[in-house]
């Protein structure tokens, strides 16, 4: 593999699922692999699970991680082409990622969405600029548009804890005063097309996800409806697209509560986290045994871990 960008860079997602429940049997069992290969993790925004595994996932297979938290503490970048840069921004782009590629063989990236710029997000400008100039293999550790490490994660632990062949999974929005983007719930929905699933999309009227993306997904604007008789239920909120960016509800209605899990077939509670507790979910739920959040925290080391497997084996 080349770059990892999104959920469909990956030739086979139940084959690469099981690729990597096997190393996390033996997670050092490719410890020669990347011996003397540097990875650059770039963050532009904040992070803790995916900062964490990813130099585990790293070191893990031998190689050099290096951190930055760009957004804090490296220069300003320019992205357009042609500009006279006599503002705030020091650096361009051109330079940058290909100074970072003398100094790495594959470069992780961490860049949100603007959420005020619909036509900058769509087009990934960050990520599409550093695969164009660093030359290097690109990792998207959370982008504008997707988060596909959080959605194969997601993939493996579902895999562990299903107990039946065509499970339903239901991906429900939930409350939060922030906006926040729309990468997680994109990529969950786009490694839900390609799984042998019943999966339902719930959130209210307004909050409608990128048509590209959700395409023939089944959408629910009944929460209780939906909720009846599943196995996973992945909560995640997202501001609108359709009013870029905008929090148009923000009431505790479509909370994730012990009486709604009622509704399920006993099913598991899924969160990429960081969540807010008692804004998304009540504590009862995310306490509860059905709770299985910090499996799929643990499972990003494994995610991390396959991904870049498949990158070095093709460097
Ligand atoms: C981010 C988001 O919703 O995209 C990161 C989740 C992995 N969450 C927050 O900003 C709280
Ligand atoms: N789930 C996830 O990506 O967490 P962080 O934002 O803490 O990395």
């Amino acid at each position: 593999m080349n770059h990892y960008l999104n959920i469909n860079d990956l030739d086979n997602l139940q084959q690469t699922v099981q690729e990597a429940i096997e190393l996390k049997k033996q997670p050092l069992k490719f410890e020669e692999l990347g011996k003397g290969k540097t990875i650059c993790l770039l963050f532009f925004n904040n992070s803790l699970r995916t900062r964490l595994s990813t130099q585990k996932a790293a070191q893990n297979l031998g190689m050099n991680p290096i951190v930055m938290n760009f957004g804090a503490e490296g220069w300003q970048l320019e992205y357009e082409d042609g500009i006279v840069m006599n503002q705030n921004k020091s650096e361009h782009v051109k330079e940058a990622a290909k100074v970072i590629a003398q100094y790495c063989d594959i470069v992780a990236i961490r860049a949100f969405a603007s959420l005020t710029d619909k036509e900058k997000d769509l087009a990934e400008v960050v990520l599409n600029n550093f695969k164009k100039y660093a030359g290097i293999p690109v990792v998207n550790m959370e982008s504008a548009t997707g988060h596909p490490m959080q959605a194969l994660a997601d993939a493996i632990t579902m895999e562990e804890y299903k107990v039946k062949h065509k499970p339903k999974v239901v991906l429900s929005w939930a409350p939060h005063p922030k906006a926040l983007p729309h990468a997680v719930a994109n990529s969950f929905i786009e490694m839900m097309q390609l799984q042998d699933a019943d999966f339902v999309i719930t959130h209210p009227e307004g909050y409608e996800l990128d048509p590209n993306i959700t395409k023939n997904s089944v959408i629910e604007y009944d929460q209780k409806k939906a909720l009846e008789n599943a196995d996973f239920v992945y909560v995640k909120n997202w501001s609108s697209f359709k009013e870029y960016g905008e929090v148009m509800i923000n009431n505790p209605e479509w909370m994730l509560t012990g009486d709604k899990m009622k509704l399920t077939n006993n099913a598991k509670f899924m969160h990429c986290l960081p969540v807010r507790r008692n804004v998304i979910v009540t504590d009862e739920v995310i306490d509860s045994e059905n709770s299985i959040v910090i499996e799929q925290a643990n499972n990003r080391t494994y995610s991390a871990q396959t991904v870049l497997k498949k990158i070095l084996e093709d460097l």
